[in-house]
């Protein structure tokens, strides 16, 4: 394969909602560049693009897919991403190292929430987007309906370069309002005939026409004053002003297309090779440096790894951009994150399973390289003493599940492959939770988990079993209380003796210095010396002050004391749960000269905090999360009743162009398997993120089922 320069790549994403065709457009799109003979249908399980098992028994992407095609001297690198938000990881690694997107839309359903979600991804990350309109074959394809849809979510933005002439299971041409040329196919699609517009089609053509040169115009003040001195622009300059305005995305221009027929494939591949921005006329990556790392082919050599994926017979295959310099087979480089040495034994350009050895690549292309030591997806791959490039940062993910081996001497294979299954896939993380005493697994939704469960038992022939994750509840007080204790042992030599006593209270930030307590109907007054804030591992607080006076308690004792302290932290005294957000005044107690030491004090001080805590009200805490959830206006009143039998505080509610958004605060154990009922209450058509908020107090009614479940549980234990 020749090496194609920056000016002649291509990085395209290829996104859009579940079905709306991504794979079925690829797989022509392919076919049109001579990389396949035949074209794959989805059904059939033989699409270049679906190519996992997985693929094949779900009929959907799971994985995004690096696809090339070389189209008119261009070398279009495209990506075939998944559209189930659950597998959104994929979306967002491929945009990060691609110039533009282009979203395909189903015109028989218009603009979907899955569209609206990765609309956002794209605003997010700048991306330009080229939008195209899909499935134009299908009877109840509605043309009108889609560009309405379009129009309320990106205004006079979306600008018509194409619109179908006989949308429906007759479509058979569109009419280019860029080329103002029709362009109509046989059967089969691939090559279109170019004919002149019909005359019933003129009006319509003319008036699209002119929306599309002012906005063309309207990028570029040269062009404009040349439109207003000529009143037209030429082909050429229509191109540039539409370039500049898709990549600042002032324009969205729209394609019409039948993936699956191959029609309007050709052209479409055809504006991206020419229009479509390249690697470099768009901003660099920024590295750990802060610097921008622009695409210069005489730059320093740094590549960044994007995906990683384990295939039949090669192993793992890693899918890289080079973002600056050049690369030949053979050369060494740096893996930034681990320090060793990486050689480049073998490159190559991929498209689905199809592999084509490169000797030689240069920036701003896409690549595979396989045989390497220990380089993974995020890592970066650079000459020696070049920065790398930060990881790509994901959604926070919102489903969870526990996650254990049928056989119990499957468990240490199982942590193995999960650790490498999360290495390929960043947003599915795994929690070994010590807390919980359970493997947690958190990813997008139950698809995403019931993938990786399903090449668990297909792939790596391991028997799994999903639980249901318990809740990281979380203990503390309302009120405070007085403890002391004594610990004393006589036991042969020398003996064992503390003494220690305390108030504890509840502590939030910027509370006062403790002063005066009433316990037993007396008068405690506190003289605070030392304060000690531990800031928890497990969240929250525990602060310590040193309030002793006379020297009852030596100061070489403290250490101990808060060693007693914090086990029983560690340990709630209601459901086991950590405790937080506590303030202990040690303000006396007793030493002995010679049996004095540090054990005595750590037990004293253990059983003066859980007499106190037993004592001050004890609450239980429990994590509460944001909820964002965007449905269509049809399901809102489901989508709202479903979320206050889950015990949520509504928060805002908001129109965006078509849909309701719902923000809500939620406790994250009402919230097990809500991917899964949303979408069975709206027929798939709603979405939703959660991310960690605060604790808060259970209700009481809570809090008694959760304590007679604790006991329960003590006792089985116990037996
Ligand atoms: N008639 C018709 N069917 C199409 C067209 N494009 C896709 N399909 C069908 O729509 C279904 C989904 O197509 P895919 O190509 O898998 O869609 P996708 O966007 O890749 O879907 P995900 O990977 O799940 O996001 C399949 O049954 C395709 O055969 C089209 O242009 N016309
Ligand atoms: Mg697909």
């Amino acid at each position: 394969m020749k090496v194609y320069q920056p000016n002649e790549l291509k990085n395209i994403t290829l996104i859009g909602s579940a079905g709306s065709g991504k794979t079925t457009l690829a797989e022509s799109m392919m076919f049109e560049a001579g990389v396949i003979k035949r074209r794959g249908e989805v059904e059939n399980k033989n699409t270049v693009s679906d190519y996992f098992p997985i693929e094949h028994e779900q009929e959907r992407s799971v994985f995004s897919t690096v696809l090339h095609a070389e189209f008119n001297n261009k070398k279009l690198n495209i990506i075939d991403t998944p559209g189930l938000d659950d597998f959104v990881g994929g979306v967002i690694s491929s945009m990060a190292i691609t110039d533009s997107a282009v979203m395909t839309i189903n015109s028989m359903q218009g603009v979907e929430v899955g569209t609206q979600i990765l609309n956002r991804h794209a605003e997010k990350m700048g991306k330009p987007l080229l939008l195209a309109i899909n499935q134009l074959d299908q009877e109840k394809s509605n043309f009108e309906k889609t560009l309405d849809d379009l129009k309320a979510l990106y205004g006079n933005k979306a600008i018509i370069i194409q619109y179908p002439v006989n949308a429906g299971t007759d479509f058979n041409a569109v009419v280019d309002v860029l080329k103002m040329k029709m362009y109509q196919w046989g059967a089969d699609g691939g090559k279109p005939e170019v004919v002149d517009i019909p005359a019933d089609q003129k009006d319509q053509a003319e008036e699209y026409h002119n929306t599309l040169v002012e906005a063309a115009a309207e990028n570029d003040e040269s062009l404009m004053e040349l439109f207003f001195e000529k009143g037209a622009l030429n082909e050429d300059q229509m191109r540039e002003g539409i370039r500049k305005g898709i990549i600042d995305r002032s324009m969205f221009p729209i394609f019409c297309v039948s993936g699956k027929k191959n029609m309007g494939v050709r052209r479409m591949m055809e504006f991206l090779g020419n229009v479509a921005p390249g690697p470099d006329e768009m901003p660099g990556m920024i590295n750990e440096d802060g610097e921008e790392v622009v695409c210069d082919v005489n730059g320093k050599t740094a590549a960044f790894v994007f995906k990683t994926s384990v295939e039949e017979h090669l192993g793992e295959v890693l899918y890289f951009k080079l973002v600056s310099g050049k690369l030949s087979e053979g050369d060494d480089l740096i893996n930034s994150k681990r320090g060793g040495k990486e050689r480049v034994s073998q490159m190559f350009a991929v498209a689905g399973k199809n592999r084509e050895k490169l000797s030689e690549m240069v920036a701003g292309d896409i690549g595979a390289l396989v045989k390497l030591k220990e380089t993974k997806t995020n890592h970066s791959l650079t000459e020696k003493g070049v920065a790398a490039f930060p990881p790509i940062e994901f959604p926070a993910p919102k489903y969870r599940a526990a996650i254990k081996a049928e056989n119990e001497s499957d468990e240490e294979k199982l942590g193995e492959l999960l650790h490498r299954m999360h290495e390929e896939d960043p947003t599915l993380i795994v929690e070994y939770s010590k807390e919980l005493k359970q493997v947690i697994i958190h990813g997008n939704g139950e698809f995403h988990l019931n993938s990786m469960k399903w090449r668990l038992k297909n792939i790596f022939k391991l028997e799994t079993e999903f639980l249901d994750p318990k809740i990281p509840y979380r203990e503390t007080i309302t009120k405070y209380a007085q403890a002391d204790y004594k610990h004393k042992k006589q036991s042969g030599g020398s003996g064992q003796f503390g003494e220690v006593h305390m108030i504890i209270e509840p502590f939030h930030e910027g509370m006062g210095k403790p002063s005066s307590y009433k316990v037993n109907g007396k008068e405690l007054v506190m003289k605070a010396k030392d304060i000690d804030e531990h800031v928890l591992p497990w969240g929250g607080k525990l602060v310590i002050v040193n309030c002793i006076v006379g020297g009852s308690i030596d100061i070489r004792f403290q250490p101990a004391i808060l060693k007693g302290i914090m086990e029983k932290m560690e340990e709630g005294p209601l459901t086991g749960s950590y405790a937080r957000d506590i303030r202990v005044c040690i303000y006396d107690g007793k030493m002995h000269a010679v049996d004095s030491n540090e054990i005595s004090f750590k037990i004293a001080g253990r059983f003066a905090f859980s007499e106190a805590f037993k004592n001050a009200a004890p609450k239980i805490m429990e994590p509460v999360y944001n909820v964002e959830v965007l449905v269509p206006a049809d399901y809102m009143g489901d989508v709202m009743s479903d979320l206050q039998g889950r015990r949520a505080m509504i928060a805002g509610m908001s129109s965006e162009s078509g849909y309701e958004k719902i923000t809500a605060k939620v406790p994250l154990a009402e919230m097990n398997k809500y991917s899964t009922t949303l979408s069975s209450i709206s027929s798939g058509s709603a979405t939703y993120t959660m991310e960690f908020d605060e604790y808060a107090p259970v209700p009481s009614d809570e809090q008694g089922k959760l304590l007679k479940t604790y006991e329960k549980e003590q006792e089985e234990e116990d037996k």
